[in-house]
């Protein structure tokens, strides 16, 4: 492999930044009843006809299942300090409440020693969506009661495993729960209703707090935390409309979840804005939200851009847009990250998903994914960039390991830096996995090189400009 010196990218980067690479159940795991397995939420909505663009599901997915001991391989041969993953709720609990089932908690168990074994640290997120149906049919996360049987779930996983755990992350994207689960519908569990939307977001936060107050008390070993998926709300314009617009939807998306964590109070003008479909709250809620966390986790994709005149077109930008539709904006990860820093007191941050979905080019067995290069590459430069102003960062992880199955878009959206063949399970290496690695290989060998081939412009001049 031909090479060609640069600096080393990120050099800001404390040599105990933690690199990874993030999945989730749902999305790779497959076997959808295997081993006494419960059904979920997701495996519900995939079959009503049209919720998912390609008809498919997530019951072979990419038999992660089955296949996890070469995929923690794969995962050891890119280089990386940490893996992301999620537990399966109704793999280990099947009806959300009662029974624990053992092979499902024996299969994470053997996850964790797996990574363990390969020098991997194991950072677990608790709640990935995939809800146990038993739990829907009283309500899901608009129940009171859900969150009750989420700090005994929270409680299980770390009784058996906490102590091998790096973190346990309550919550992903609590905003995509409520908002796409229970209020567009567009997402599990396909509710269409404001205030359950409002009630699931306030069960889900006080989920997370009563967790964390619950493991602490258990003595818990790991780091806890929730993740986040943010964006930095820009104005269209400079009018007054387009102005109130933004500050608007940057208090459903960020404040919404910010102020109560960090605040102990949910936003007055979004409060007012709901009126009547905002979520009832008992005595000691707030509190219970604002415990204290060990880390963040921010999910970052792309920036939001607000008008008073309806839905932004990303494609009058002219920014280039990748293949779910969202602009390529690093930028806004760094504006992102100054702003939670500043406005917030934030315990150390992580991205803890950023990626893309591009078309790939493959090639006589070799994936070609320039885009995906670029923008990690970008993305990276831009916490560089965060850092440089103050900003306390623990580390950052690409989505996603694999190509698999991205929700409402079935199998058609690939984010991964691996290709997956469907029909084969087949797992390549795509060129953005090849220089993702050669990456953290010059830098933990302090190399002044990164291979050739796996590098282009825009990620040479990220890694030129670190
Ligand atoms: O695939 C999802 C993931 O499950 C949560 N964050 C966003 C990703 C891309 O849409």
């Amino acid at each position: 492999m031909k090479n060609y010196p640069v600096p080393i990218l990120g050099s800001n980067f404390p040599a105990s930044f933690v690199w990874g690479v993030a999945t989730s159940a749902f999305q790779i795991e497959g076997a959808a009843d295997a081993d006494g397995k419960g059904p979920s939420i997701w495996d519900d909505f995939c079959k009503q006809p049209g919720a998912i663009a390609d008809a498919s599901d997530g019951r072979i997915a990419c038999e992660h299942y089955q296949r996890w001991q070469s995929d923690l391989d794969l995962v050891a041969s890119l280089g990386v300090d940490a893996y992301r993953f999620s537990v399966s709720w109704p793999r280990v609990r099947p009806g959300g409440a009662g029974a624990w089932n053992e092979k499902g908690l024996d299969f994470y168990e053997r996850l964790v020693d797996g990574l363990l074994a390969r020098g991997i640290k194991p950072y677990l997120t608790l709640n990935h969506w995939d809800l146990p149906s038993e739990l829907q049919a009283k309500g899901g996360w608009a129940d009171r009661d859900t969150v009750h049987r989420f700090v005994e779930y929270a409680q299980g996983i770390d009784t058996r495993m906490g102590d091998r755990l790096a973190t346990i992350t309550t919550h992903n994207e609590p905003w995509v729960v409520s908002v796409l689960g229970y209020e567009t519908g567009i997402f599990a569990p396909g509710i269409k209703s404001r205030a359950a939307a409002m009630q699931a977001s306030h069960h889900l936060m006080l989920s997370h707090g009563l967790s964390l107050q619950a493991l602490r008390a258990q003595g818990s070993k790991a780091r806890l935390g929730i993740v986040l998926n943010l964006s930095p709300v820009q104005a269209a314009t400079e009018s007054a409309a387009d102005q109130a617009q933004a500050h608007l939807e940057d208090g459903k998306l960020l404040r919404w979840y910010m102020d109560p964590l960090f605040k102990g109070h949910y936003p007055e003008d979004i409060v007012a804005h709901l009126g009547a479909d905002a979520p009832t709250l008992h005595a000691g809620d707030l509190a219970a939200i604002r415990t204290p966390m060990d880390f963040m986790g921010v999910n970052y994709y792309s920036r939001s851009v607000a008008s008073a005149n309806g839905p932004w077109d990303a494609k009058q930008s002219g920014l280039p847009i990748t293949e779910m539709g969202w602009e390529v904006y690093p930028e806004g990860l760094t504006e992102l990250l100054v702003r939670m820093h500043t406005d917030y007191p934030v315990p150390p941050l992580y991205v803890t998903e950023n990626g893309g979905a591009f078309k790939d080019l493959v090639q006589n067995g070799v994936v070609h994914d320039a885009d995906r290069t670029d923008y990690i590459a970008r993305h990276i430069e831009a916490v560089a960039q965060a850092m440089r102003q103050g900003v306390r960062m623990e580390g950052y992880m690409v989505w996603s390991l694999l190509d698999n199955f991205e929700w409402a878009s079935g199998y058609e959206k690939r984010f991964g830096i691996v290709h997956v063949d469907y029909a084969t399970q087949k797992r390549t290496l795509k060129d953005s996995a090849v220089w993702f690695a050669a990456m953290l290989h010059a830098r933990k060998n302090k190399a002044t090189a990164v291979p050739q081939h796996t590098t282009t412009a825009a990620a040479q001049t990220a890694i030129e400009g670190a």
